[in-house]
């Protein structure tokens, strides 16, 4: 039995990996920090029970505790999902955004260096770093161009985890990967907010959606696919780093498009810029409006990532379709009213 350690936990990957780790038969040990309520619904929701794996107090920003942990606990593998993972948020606490995810890292790495060397690490590495993009598709030798404190805080845990492996010889893996959505996502990331926020205009809780940028681009896979390929990464015979992503890209506008007939609204796009708005044609009432507040400082217009050595290498490639990302995403949302 192999025993991983798993932070970021409480997230939509760490809850999708853990589920994955379980039925491979893994001993998980869960690192999570310390909140006012232990929030283990995104695992519960995926049938996993606080029974079923062990925890432990754990923080990113605290020095001392993985020292602590791996005198306790020899592992196998420790997979790096926790972070200050929101971009928008990153420009308005960069200097904490760079502690968690770059210093942070480097706290981990060092203490694994010292305690655990021959233990395999995997890094959450981010299509983010590719930003401004210096070429379509992106792939793991596309010069980075970061456009967000988030963007340059990954880039520094990238390069400590290169950095690590080759003067260390550590078994250590940056899984590069675009944009991974699914029922579980954070409520402030786009995908997750359209369809919550349409399921709550279709119920009569709101008039309208307000959004940000509507024509940025993003590669849209699913979490439940894409922490397969961490797992697949950290099997591999030798570390290396691997971009994961669909290889299609879409448009918030037509995210919103593919989404609103999900809930049977039919819609029609009016005006440019701020002034876009999307019409119910059947209603004639506006229900999706720019807001500039959520737009960012910078932005990253397009992303497309470039698969095909994780797909040669790790045999690894995406099962769902950005469709049927969409699906399970309502469906939980009509699903969780009815447990309300
Ligand atoms: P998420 O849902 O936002 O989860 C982030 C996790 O990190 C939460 O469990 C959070 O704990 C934990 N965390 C935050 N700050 C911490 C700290 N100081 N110490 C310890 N734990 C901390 O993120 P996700 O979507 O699952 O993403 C997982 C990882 O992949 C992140 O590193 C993210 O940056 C990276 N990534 C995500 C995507 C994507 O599209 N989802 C793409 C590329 C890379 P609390 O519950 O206590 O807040
Ligand atoms: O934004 C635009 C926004 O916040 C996507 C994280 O998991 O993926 C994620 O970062 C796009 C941006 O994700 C709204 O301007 C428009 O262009 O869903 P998001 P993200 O910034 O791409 C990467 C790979 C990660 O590594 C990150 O951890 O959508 N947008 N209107 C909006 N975005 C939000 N959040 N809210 C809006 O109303």
């Amino acid at each position: 039995m192999k025993t991983a350690f798993v932070t970021g936990a409480t997230g939509q990957d760490g809850a999708y990996l853990i589920k994955s780790l379980l039925n491979k038969n893994y001993n998980v040990i869960a690192l999570v920090r310390r909140n006012s309520n232990n929030d283990f619904s995104k695992l519960k929701y995926l049938n996993i029970t606080e029974q079923d794996f062990k925890t432990e107090c754990f923080d990113l920003c605290e020095p001392y505790n993985i020292t602590r942990i791996l005198s306790k606990y020899k592992a196998d593998e420790f997979y790096n999902l926790a972070a200050q993972s929101f971009v928008g948020s990153s420009f308005e606490i960069p200097l904490y955004t760079f502690d968690v995810n770059a210093t942070g890292v480097i706290r981990l790495l060092e203490a694994i260096k010292t305690s655990a060397p021959t233990m395999k690490f995997y890094q959450a590495s981010t299509s983010e770093m590719f930003g401004k993009v210096r070429e379509v598709p992106q792939k793991e030798d596309t010069p980075f161009y970061p456009r967000s404190p988030y963007g340059i805080a990954k880039l520094a845990a990238y390069w400590a985890s290169v950095n690590y492996r080759e003067s260390y010889d550590m078994f250590i893996c940056n899984g590069i990967l675009f944009n991974h959505e699914s029922p579980l996502r954070g409520l402030e990331f786009v995908t997750k907010k359209i369809i919550n926020q349409l399921y709550k205009l279709k119920t009569g809780q709101i008039d309208t959606v307000r959004l940000g940028n509507l024509d940025a681009k993003r590669d849209w896979g699913h979490a439940e696919d894409y922490v397969e390929a961490m797992y697949l990464m950290m099997q591999h015979s030798y570390p290396d780093d691997f971009v994961i992503s669909t290889g299609e890209t879409n448009s918030i506008r037509t995210f919103v498009e593919l989404a609103t007939k999900h809930f049977d609204f039919n819609i029609e796009w009016v005006g440019e810029g701020v002034n876009s708005k999307g019409i119910n044609k059947n209603t004639g009432k506006t229900i999706i409006e720019v807001d500039p507040k959520f737009f960012r400082p910078a932005e990253v217009e397009l992303l497309v990532g470039d698969c095909t050595k994780a797909k040669n290498t790790l045999n690894w490639k995406p099962n769902h379709t950005l469709e049927s990302l969409i699906i399970d995403m309502v469906n939980f949302e009509w699903k969780s009213d009815q447990q309300r």
